[in-house]
């Protein structure tokens, strides 16, 4: 790396005059990012080539992480701390007179995921490289990743992510590596040579494309590969009689068809299901990935095509689902080894069985994976075929340890009421189950995944999630980053349970006063973006008190909403005279066709106008949305947040990743006993969280003995006028067009169900628990939040990426 500031310097120099004909002090800001990127590129490049961990290296074993979405984030200035190379960049472009920080503002943010789940595989490739596991990431490259959300007269509008326009710096093209995949197409059952055998014809075949993004891990001694794979024509099938004609358009179709699987990421959305280029998608992953491995793997272990080698497939290859997305691995790789390399299928399904490992991130029934058969047959015929078999033969065993024939239900089988059920499937055929926080595998255990848990117990485990703290915290929040290393020096970067060393200063008022100052730098860089973006002028005083996350029922963006109606009303009746300054903020986005989800940004937004304009409470409470949550605009959110607002009912979110990432910036957390904000309140204690509502069992009992909204709301005065406000129009703006009736109807009519009348009466006392603390005794609220610092190392995926290791994936 550079060893002083002259060094990066005169190699920045050097650059320019290569990459651009240019000298560094002709340059634009853009250029200079340019020439940082080319410079970093090459680092980065030559550190993949010299220590790349995936590179066949005698007996290591290969981790490959499938996942429909990789939410990378920004890679320069990862890069760059990775490459520990960030001041020394920094003082560099400094001195050339650039502002490093606005050159990474250049880069676009890929958005090749809807949220948590994407988020997590990027996360998890990180901690991989950086401890030096072999694992690559296997994902798809879309033209378009997860729509850009832009906030018109208060509601979402949905644009596309055309991130490509510019290329991406970072990825480079194996065209060598290409492999073809097969769709739809007849399979015939031909026994001959004393042997069956399946041949597929009459298909259509796909070429995809890898391209590689190097993940360099901290210190830049291993280097992982994240593939992305685009779909491609085999060759060009011109449509000459068309094209002479005139129709141009026709004449492009096959291409055009083509190339649709890998154009756009589908949100996270139920209503998405049962969409056949869904389906294709998935299917070009799995089958491009699994050929790659494959192909991989007998390069390096088979030398003499015996059984004996190809058993031992699964000591050398791991292969982990994200989700159900990619569950057809599991059928992929059968195919492959019976059809291309004649195993039998016992020892196929062993081989699978070993290799697989699958994470379930849901608890509800309703959003678990499903395909109907006719398009699965119709879109992947072989595949469909051995899932069947793998059906036949699960419910043959079924019945042998049953003694007799065992009922089919949802719960037990693989297909079932014309569907393919693909948690079941990928519970049955892998040797791995997770889920992702300690309260969700229970759920999964004892209701979920109940009926498959009980034939095989001890294939289910918990891993808790993690998020990398070299993204979210040295990254996102420099400053602290500084503190901590001069407290307590850098053994957390790569121990991050060492952040435990800081609790040392938990009485230390000079440290204190030191958070509480990055603290407010965190805000007005926070204020500032605000500026920019809304035009709305905060107060970094203020509390800023924060949610983010996609739009959805069940996370209660509603009950927060209520939060500030309340104060809105209390403020208005003269009742708060002297109610300390909020920020309420509030970022995500809704899935285009989740109607109440974009009803509830629209309300928000209606709320804020109302407020922030309203001179009575204006000098009290602003209100912001922010627009397009993603990667980028979080690093400066988690930093600046007091409050971390994760106020789902519970039993309902999966474990929650935001949680952490507010808690490493030492926000404290205002929560429900629901995901990983159980795992939180262990570590940092009672005093140092606020916990409120039902818990998960009172829940279930209250469902039970029979919930009524109206009878809640009804008794509370607070609540009755917050409805009320939402019925009679006082939350509509001048001329508009809009009410908020199904709202209402969602709480008092279809029984509220997600509780939000019920837990609003505690989530208050919670809430002005924590703001006390804060208004009147700022020691200890600096003291909560120094505690959460210290304890949020568990929550490093480092950790969680040691468990996946030891526990499942070189067990
Ligand atoms: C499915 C079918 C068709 C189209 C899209 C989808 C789809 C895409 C994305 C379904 C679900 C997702 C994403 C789910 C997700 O992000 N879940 C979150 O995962 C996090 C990481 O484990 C958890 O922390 C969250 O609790 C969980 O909600």
């Amino acid at each position: 790396m550079f060893k002083n500031v002259n060094e990066f310097v005169e190699n920045f120099k050097d650059t320019c005059n290569t990459a651009l004909g240019k000298s560094y002090n002709q340059i634009s800001e853009y250029e200079a990012y340019y020439t940082l990127v080319k410079m970093v590129g090459r680092i980065a490049a030559n550190v993949h080539a010299q220590n790349r961990t995936d590179f066949y290296k005698s007996d290591e074993k290969e981790i490959y992480y499938f996942s429909m979405e990789f939410l990378i984030g920004r890679l320069l200035k990862e890069y760059l701390v990775n490459l520990e190379a960030l001041d020394v960049a920094r003082e560099g472009m400094k001195s050339l007179n650039f502002d490093i920080d606005k050159l990474f503002e250049f880069e676009k943010d890929p958005g090749l995921g809807n949220g948590g789940l994407g988020r997590l595989a990027a996360c998890f490739l990180d901690s991989m490289a950086s401890l030096g596991i072999c694992g690559l990431g296997m994902g798809l490259k879309y033209k378009f990743g997860l729509f850009k959300q832009k906030i018109v007269n208060g509601n979402q509008i949905e644009l596309p992510d055309d991130w490509l326009t510019v290329e991406y710096p970072w990825a480079k093209v194996r065209r060598a590596r290409a492999k073809l995949v097969k769709f739809g197409g007849v399979v015939d059952r031909v026994y001959e040579n004393g042997k069956m055998e399946y041949i597929h014809r009459d298909y259509r075949e796909v070429l995809a494309i890898p391209c590689d993004v190097p993940v360099v891990g901290y210190g830049g001694k291993s280097s992982n590969t994240l593939r992305l794979w685009t779909a491609e024509p085999k060759e060009e099938k011109f449509d000459l009689e068309a094209f002479n004609k005139g129709n141009y358009a026709k004449a492009a179709d096959h291409r055009t068809a083509i190339e649709a699987m890998t154009y756009i990421l589908y949100p996270d959305d139920s209503n998405n299901v049962g969409k056949r280029l869904r389906l294709e998608q998935e299917y070009l992953l799995v089958s491009a990935g699994v050929q790659d491995i494959v192909s991989r793997f007998k390069k390096g272990h088979i030398k003499n095509n015996t059984r004996e080698e190809w058993l031992k497939f699964p000591k050398y290859v791991a292969i982990h689902i994200n989700d159900t997305h990619p569950t057809m691995c599991i059928p992929e790789l059968i195919r492959i080894l019976i059809d291309e390399e004649n195993l039998s299928w016992d020892d196929a399904v062993y081989i699978t069985k070993n290799t697989i490992a699958y994470t379930n991130h849901t608890v509800m029934p309703e959003a678990l994976e499903k395909w109907p058969i006719h398009l699965m047959r119709e879109t992947v015929p072989r595949v469909f075929m051995i899932i069947e078999e793998i059906d036949r033969r699960h419910f043959e065993e079924l019945d042998k340890n049953n003694g007799g024939p065992v009922n089919r239900t949802s719960r037990n089988a693989v297909i079932y009421e014309g569907n393919v059920q693909m948690a079941n499937l990928s519970v049955i055929m892998s040797h791995s189950v997770n889920g992702v926080a300690a309260l969700h595998t229970e759920i999964i255990k004892d209701q979920t995944l109940h009926d498959l848990y009980v034939l095989d117990k001890e294939k289910f485990t918990n891993k808790t999630n993690g998020v990398s703290h070299r993204r979210f915290l040295m990254s996102a929040n420099e400053e602290l980053t500084k503190l901590l290393v001069s407290k307590i020096g850098k053994n957390f970067i790569t121990s991050p349970n060492k952040l435990e060393d800081f609790l040392a200063f938990e009485n230390d008022k000079k440290v204190l006063n030191e958070l509480d100052k990055i603290k407010k730098d965190n805000k007005e860089r926070l204020a500032k973006y605000i500026k920019e973006h809304n035009n709305i002028d905060v107060d970094t005083n203020s509390i800023f008190d924060i949610q983010v996350k996609r739009i959805h029922a069940y996370k209660r963006q509603l009950l927060f909403i209520f939060k500030i109606l309340h104060y809105y009303n209390e403020i208005k009746k003269g009742n708060l005279k002297n109610f300390y300054p909020h920020t309420y903020i509030l970022a995500g986005k809704a899935a285009g066709s989740y109607a109440f989800a974009k009803k509830t940004i629209k309300l928000f937004n209606n709320i804020a106008a109302i407020i922030n304009n309203d001179p009575d409470v204006n000098k009290f409470i602003k209100v912001v949305f922010i627009e397009n949550f993603c990667v980028s605009n979080a690093e400066l959110i988690y930093p600046a947040a007091d409050i971390s607002e994760q106020i789902s009912l519970a039993g309902k979110e999966a474990s929650g990743t935001g949680n952490m990432k507010f808690m490493f910036n030492g926000a404290v957390t205002l929560g429900t006993l629901d995901g990983a904000n159980v795992e939180i309140n262990n570590l940092v204690g009672s005093d140092n969280i606020r916990i409120f509502g039902l818990k998960e069992q009172e829940v279930e009992k209250k469902k039970r003995e029979g919930y009524n909204p109206s009878q809640v709301v009804n008794n509370d005065n607070r609540l009755k006028e917050i409805v009320e406000m939402l019925m009679d129009g006082r939350l509509v703006l001048p001329n508009e067009k809009v009410d908020f009736f199904d709202i209402v109807d969602y709480l008092m009519k279809y029984g509220d169900e997600y509780m939000v009348a019920e837990d609003f009466a505690d989530y208050i006392v919670k809430s002005e628990e924590l703001d006390n603390i804060y208004v009147n005794e700022k020691e200890k609220f600096n003291k909560m939040s120094l505690v959460n610092i210290a304890k949020s190392g568990y929550f490093s995926s480092d950790r969680t990426i040691k468990e996946y290791y030891d526990e499942i994936w070189n067990k």
